[in-house]
């Protein structure tokens, strides 16, 4: 396979357009899964009376692609070897993250079950983008042999393990307000929710700011742009949903970015 610089193009400004379409969607009314499926349960949509899954099935197939896809187009490369930097960036990051959302995080969850639709389109999502990561830096990127000692690197790098950390803590505390079975909710408590409503949603958005620096490409800046406006509003959801359902909510806390909103 070739690298097309156009078609690179062309699929980065269909997830930055996707991304402000979904920030337009969902800046005013939720996406209907999890919390926010109990509102939407009082008015379903026809599509949400039909068929759900379990959460840790959803999470599993809704995830999959995106491990799945960049590691068969970096097994498939022509010669298949594992040296060029941005095939080890692929590998480690990208695929590092979706192996553990995928084959972790999904059994873990306890979550509720997901409409079937949602879990289609974000599987059609994860194809999508893991092809858009997966094709430009197996196909596309060159660094020159010093990139490893540029401040993009080694910036991005700690970035993406500090927001990688924040995120899979800030999960394992969710997690943590439940007993297995249990499906109601808690005031999230410790780490970084003491300052933030949405702790798990603020390291996923570093965690993509990193890689993106890290690699310094157009597909990582566009998906750390739709991931901003995906976890976004769903941040701020969650904190309005907290303050209208526990009087005691911490006051203080903000939504997404401590001290700030
Ligand atoms: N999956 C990213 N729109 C999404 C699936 C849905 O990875 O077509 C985007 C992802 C997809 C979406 C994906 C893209 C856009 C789609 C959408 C479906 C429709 C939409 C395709 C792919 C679409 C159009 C048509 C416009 C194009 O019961 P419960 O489930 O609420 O329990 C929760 C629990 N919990 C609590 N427990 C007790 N007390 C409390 N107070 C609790 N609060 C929460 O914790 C869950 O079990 C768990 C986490 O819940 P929550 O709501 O905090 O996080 P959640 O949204 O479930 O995300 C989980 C993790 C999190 O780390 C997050 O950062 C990451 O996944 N994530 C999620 C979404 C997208 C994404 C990352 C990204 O863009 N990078």
């Amino acid at each position: 396979m070739q690298c097309s610089p156009s078609l690179v193009g062309a699929l980065s400004s269909v997830l930055v357009v996707l991304g402000l379409l979904i920030l337009w969607l969902y800046g005013r009314t939720p996406t209907r899964y999890g919390k926010h499926a109990e509102a939407a349960a009082e008015k379903p949509l026809p599509q949400e009376r039909r068929r759900h899954l379990p959460a840790k099935c959803a999470w599993f197939l809704q995830e999959l692609p995106a491990f799945l896809v960049p590691a068969v187009l970096l097994a498939l490369r022509n010669p298949p070897h594992f040296a060029p930097l941005g095939c080890r960036l692929l590998g480690g990051m990208f695929c590092g993250h979706y192996f553990h959302r995928t084959f972790i995080y999904s059994f873990l969850t306890r979550g509720r079950p997901f409409p079937l639709h949602t879990v289609l389109f974000g599987m059609l999502f994860c194809v999508y983008n893991g092809f858009l990561q997966g094709y430009y830096m197996v196909y596309c990127a060159e660094y020159p042999d010093d990139w490893c000692n540029d401040i993009r690197f080694t910036s991005g790098i700690l970035l993406f393990l500090f927001g990688m950390g924040i995120n899979i803590h800030s999960d394992f505390l969710l997690r943590k307000l439940r007993k297995p079975g249990e499906l109601n909710y808690k005031i999230p408590q410790g780490g970084l929710f003491v300052y933030v409503s949405g702790a798990n949603f603020f390291g996923e958005i570093l965690e993509w700011f990193g890689y993106a620096i890290a690699t310094w490409c157009l597909p990582a800046f566009a998906f750390a742009l739709f991931t901003v406006c995906f976890v976004g509003p769903r941040a701020y959801h969650h904190h309005r949903y907290y303050l209208r359902k526990f009087t005691g909510y911490p006051r203080s806390r903000k939504a997404l970015i401590p001290f700030i909103f």
